[in-house]
């Protein structure tokens, strides 16, 4: 292993590198390698100024999170910031790509920071369920001040270089060869001998603030989101408050101290597991960087309707032109009515800027006529989930599309490998299963048919990142992974509702919990009427649901539904608790008070144990990209990690346990334990020990 950090001379300054790819994180060595670079250079009379910069795609982006439950070893980075601290020689640290976290707390222990054009500064160490460890809840305010620094900090979100110049945060921006521009900005700081002056020193952007305390309140109240019951927001906030009244070296001590609390809890240890789980989840073993990914410059989506327009939405929102087929001009008419709609939102709520909205639109291609996807790269059907229409259209498609093109269906449960089948291009097929609405949610689950060829699935998988969503790969079943799951469920909230539950004491279970809404928001959200059809249709029946939709209460869409509704805002209805206890007298369920731990868990632990299902069948690789599933498709809190993360801090043995009960309780087969399940709880294991295993 070479050394993750070197020093070379240009004249009288000296450049200390760090290359540790892939993001430069400051793992030991690296800690050590800048500690010892910075001190030779700070002893060496002949050195007059020292740049600090990073060798590969970005500058430090951060701590090496993989290091942290480990026993933190010395140098640690605060050691390495307060060495730099006391450097008497102009230190500019040239940062390009992403400094992040520590990264960035490093380049605030420099004199001066330049940066390159494009280059993105933040501390998102709350998206990890701690705070910036290492100075920078202290650092930050004193360079841009606490109006900008809050929300930095307590977002996570990174800002462009050029907002971090307007900011104070960063010095110049410097254009071509960053390194050379370093250089000269410290020759030109030498030769102006202008003063040294250390960033931890810097009060000026906090005099206001500290001669009006209580804005710092008003500050807090603009930015602190409802963060329901999360750790790391309110320990930033106190950290960060240090900055009124507490010298800098002993509110780096408190600073240190709360991080330190956060990065042993479960927060944390449940958002670091999501933020490795994410990059795994599109990693599919036997699939690696061999198998090139087949080009996609253009796209072809077949319907226009909630799902399809805003399908087509994520490839025109990166830039890939976009053909949108529908059946008839009407129905085109109103696709593209819908996606212009859409825009203009974006542009009322600034995140897209208006002059942009035409080149957008400009983007799509609608048509009548499929043949006008014929040199489309992918071809993605969104149109009714009908075993049959999809059968009929692939079939079409298979005489039209070029050949080499990817074909995929949108398909939230069918059987991908009986829609391949009509097709002579079966290695062509895949599923990409998009979470409504399609141009929101970022869960993109890539359905790999039994004959799906390795490179179609590569390509759907970069397709997945290119257009801005987190791809999971899973296995053919009804449902796949995520819905597999909710349909478990959804099965026990109705149960629930006849035991003795009412709508707002399940829904309210789940959002104190940590979900978004509960499932019977949900319904009410997505139309009561759709999963009515499709019962119907499927010849089975959920007393609750279905008598509201026969009563015509579809939900938000009609007013009414599990709740009444005044616009969004919705409220328990007396005639709903009336029609639920009439359907329990009717199905001869004697109703009871339900407890909230009742209710978390029968409605997680029945998913848990499909999700042990789903891997035993390989359906799901790891126990990890289930909870992605669940978190990106489903709205499932990140600081619990997922629901097959949250089982292992609940405890297997105990989950198994009470589904054995449930079962004998209630006959019920479902409940009884999966294979898997039972395995792990007698081994005293944990789905995340099983992960380790299959990756060793
Ligand atoms: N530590 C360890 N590994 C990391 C890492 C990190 N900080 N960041 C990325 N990786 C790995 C990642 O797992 C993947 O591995 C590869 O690098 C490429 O990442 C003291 C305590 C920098 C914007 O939170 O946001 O500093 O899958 O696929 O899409 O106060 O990585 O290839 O094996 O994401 O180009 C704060 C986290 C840490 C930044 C690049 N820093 N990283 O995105 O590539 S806490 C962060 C990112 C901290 C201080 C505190 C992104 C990225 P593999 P990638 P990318």
């Amino acid at each position: 292993m070479t050394d993750p950090v070197s020093m070379r001379r240009d004249g009288n300054v000296a450049i200390i590198t760090i290359d540790n790819p892939p993001v430069n994180a400051l793992r030991h060595a690296v800690r050590k390698g800048i500690l010892d670079n910075v001190i030779a250079a700070r002893d060496d009379a002949s050195i007059e100024a020292i740049v600090l910069t990073g060798a590969g795609r970005t500058f430090v982006a951060g701590a090496d999170i993989t290091e942290f439950g480990k026993p933190p070893q010395s140098p640690h980075l605060i050691e390495v910031i307060a060495t730099l601290d006391d450097v008497k020689k102009p230190t500019i640290a040239a940062v390009h790509g992403t400094p992040l976290g520590g990264g960035l707390e490093l380049t605030m222990g420099c004199h001066f920071r330049v940066a390159a054009p494009g280059t993105r500064l933040g501390l998102p160490e709350i998206k990890l369920g701690l705070i910036p460890g290492a100075g920078g809840t202290q650092r930050l305010p004193r360079l841009v001040g606490i109006e900008k620094a809050l929300p930095m900090i307590l977002s996570g979100d990174p800002i462009s270089a050029k907002d971090a110049l307007a900011a104070g945060l960063v010095d110049d921006i410097i254009e071509g060869d960053l390194v050379a521009g370093a250089v000269k900005f410290a020759r030109s700081v030498l030769a102006a001998k202008r003063p040294l002056q250390r960033v931890k020193d810097r009060e000026d952007k906090l005099e206001d603030i500290r001669a009006n305390p209580a804005k710092f309140d008003e500050i807090v109240a603009q930015h602190a989101k409802k963060t329901r019951g999360l750790h790391a927001p309110a320990a930033a906030i106190e950290a960060i408050r240090l900055t009124l009244d507490t010298p800098i070296d002993e509110a780096q001590k408190k600073e240190r101290d709360l991080f330190l609390k956060l990065v042993v809890g479960e927060q944390s240890k449940s958002q670091r597991h999501i933020f490795f789980a994410e990059r795994e989840a599109g990693k599919v073993p036997g699939i690696g960087k061999d198998v090139a990914p087949r080009e996609i410059k253009k796209a072809a989506v077949i319907g226009a309707g909630t799902m399809g327009g805003g399908i087509a939405m994520n490839f025109a929102n990166v830039g890939i032109p976009v053909t949108i087929v529908e059946t008839s001009e009407d129905a085109l008419k109103r696709g593209m009515a819908t996606i212009e709609k859409n825009y203009q939102m974006s542009v009322q709520r600034g995140s897209l800027k208006a002059e942009d909205l035409s080149k957008r639109l400009a983007l799509f291609t609608p048509t009548t006529d499929l043949n006008a996807i014929k040199d489309a790269d992918i071809v993605i059907e969104a149109v009714f989930e009908n075993m049959p229409i999809k059968k009929e259209l692939f079939g079409r498609l298979e005489a039209i599309a070029k050949p080499g093109a990817v074909l995929a269906t949108n398909t939230s449960y069918l059987d991908v490998n009986e829609i391949a089948q009509v097709t002579h291009r079966i290695g062509d097929v895949v599923g990409m299963h998009f979470f409504s609405p399609a141009n929101v949610m970022k869960l993109l689950e890539i359905v790999r048919g039994k004959d799906t060829a390795p490179d179609v699935l590569a390509t759907a998988i970069v397709v997945g990142r290119a257009i801005k969503k987190v791809p999971v790969v899973v296995g053919v079943c009804h449902g796949f992974v995520g819905n597999r799951m909710l349909s478990a469920r959804s099965i026990e909230a109705e149960k629930l509702l006849l035991e003795g539950a009412l709508p707002q004491d399940v829904d309210g279970a789940l959002t104190e919990f940590g979900f978004p809404m509960g499932p019977f928001a949900m319904s009410d959200l997505a139309g009561i009427d759709v999963g009515w059809r499709s019962r119907k249709e499927r010849g089975v029946r959920n007393e609750i649901a279905d008598t509201l939709a026969e009563a015509g209460r579809f939900g938000q869409k009609t007013g009414k539904g599990f709740y009444l509704y005044e616009g969004r805002s919705a409220r328990p209805d007396p005639e709903v608790e009336k029609l639920i206890v009439d359907a329990s007298v009717r199905m001869g369920v004697k109703r009871r008070q339900v407890s909230k731990e009742e209710i978390i868990e029968r409605l997680i632990y029945p998913m848990v144990n499909e999700g042990a299902r789903i891997l035993d069948e390989g359906i799901a690789t790891r126990p990890g990209d289930i909870d992605v599933i669940w978190l990106y498709g489903y709205g499932f809190p990140a600081w619990r990690g997922g629901p097959m993360h949250w089982a292992d801090t609940v405890g297997l043995a105990k989950i198994r346990d009470r589904l054995k009960e449930l079962a004998k309780e209630t006959g019920d087969k479902r409940h009884e334990p999966a294979a898997l399940l039972n395995r792990l709880a007698d081994e005293g294991g944990t789905f995340a020990g099983l992960a380790t295993a299959k990756a060793a």
